[in-house]
């Protein structure tokens, strides 16, 4: 039949495509799976809500035994499902709109006539009729069991992908503690409390321990970094603020705490520190002088030896060190206090009468 070449390369080149086409249908399919039961979920959540909202209310115009007579009761009346459908979806959300008026018949039929053999409507409506959700623990197009049963999903220690959608690869995702394709191994850090086949109970390591077979600091496979073992085979903490050379820096201290340790800064009136504040100096940083066992600042001004050598030059002590400034009335220039030009003369300020006539002011 095909006994040409160009034929069969043509079949070949169709078939190709199509199945790209069919595998990109696949992908997007997968995800849309999911969340189409999300959405359907949500509707039917919405049915009940608006199935309690409307409970007490009737026909808008009054409760009359008139119009009791005249019309079916509102508690089953088509007005009442329309009031409920109304408000299955938020007017923004594009998916739920599509489904409510792409299935809007099934409400008035499950209203009118399954609503009493099938009181569930989220089973009946999303699983059994329009089919985008499955029941509990199942996944997938047929509905397949979990990893572990429906009744247990991962043995009740993870999340089955897909569960309770037609979506989903049926996996486990495990709680924190636990691993494996069933989730009834121990994670590290955890050890079996409790195991057989389709039960398992992981509990945490002591905080000491990387890996363990029990619950205390005596039951480590393996201690965690931070900790070693002593005599008794137990995982304590490691001093670092013990050991020589010092693991932080010149103008920081340690400080051990539990499985770890902390570099924090010196005070600044410190040059090396064995503690915080200014009374645990190793030595007083330049600017300050020990007094009584405490770093505090030099008053350079006030010093034997003046600091602010040139003329017209003040001191300020400042904290840890101090500035020459020009005094008053003299400014910078050149290295020098020169006497400041007055403002509105500055021009002329060199002249001996303007330095006479501010001399005088001052
Ligand atoms: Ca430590």
């Amino acid at each position: 039949m095909l006994s040409t070449g160009p034929e069969l390369l043509r079949l070949l080149r169709l078939c190709f495509c199509v199945s790209l086409v069919l595998l990109s249908q696949v992908s997007g399919a997968k995800r849309d799976l999911k969340s189409a039961c999300i959405t359907c979920q949500q509707i039917t959540d919405n049915f009940n809500k608006g199935f309690d909202r409307t409970a007490k209310q009737n026909f808008g115009g009054g409760n009359t035994a008139w119009e009791e007579r005249k019309l079916s009761k509102y508690e089953t009346s088509e007005i009442r499902l329309m009031e409920i459908v109304e408000g299955l979806c938020e007017s923004s959300s594009f998916e739920c709109n599509r489904m409510v008026e792409e299935h809007e018949e099934h409400f008035e039929t499950w209203w009118f006539k399954r609503k009493t053999k099938h009181p569930d409507l989220h089973k009946w409506f999303c699983i059994e009729t329009i089919k985008v959700c499955c029941p509990k623990g199942t996944f997938g197009p047929d509905c397949n069991a979990c990893v572990g049963g429906s009744e247990t999903p991962c043995h009740g220690n993870g999340m089955c992908d897909g569960d309770g959608s037609r979506g989903g690869n049926g996996k486990c995702s495990c709680n924190d503690g636990y691993t494996g394709e069933f989730c009834l191994d121990c994670s590290d850090g955890y050890f079996n409390e409790e195991r057989n086949d389709t039960f398992s109970l992981c509990t945490e390591c002591h905080t000491s321990c990387k890996t363990c077979t029990g619950a205390t600091h005596q039951d480590c496979d393996e201690c965690k970094e931070g900790w070693e073992e002593d005599d008794q085979e137990a995982c304590v903490d490691v001093n670092e603020c013990s050991k020589d050379p010092s693991p932080c820096k010149e103008d920081q201290f340690c400080l051990n705490t539990e499985g770890s340790y902390s570099c924090k800064a010196c005070d600044k009136v410190c040059s090396g520190c064995t503690g915080a504040g200014p009374d645990n100096c190793q030595s007083c940083a330049s600017g300050y002088q020990d007094t009584e066992g405490t770093c505090t600042d030099v008053d350079e001004c006030h010093q034997s030896e003046p600091v602010c050598t040139k003329e017209h030059e003040d001191c300020i002590n400042t904290e840890g060190s101090f500035v020459c400034v020009c005094s008053s009335g003299y400014e910078e220039k050149d290295g020098e206090c020169v006497q400041t030009p007055q403002q509105d003369e500055a021009v002329e300020s060199e002249s001996p009468e303007t330095t006479a006539t501010q001399r005088g002011e001052l």
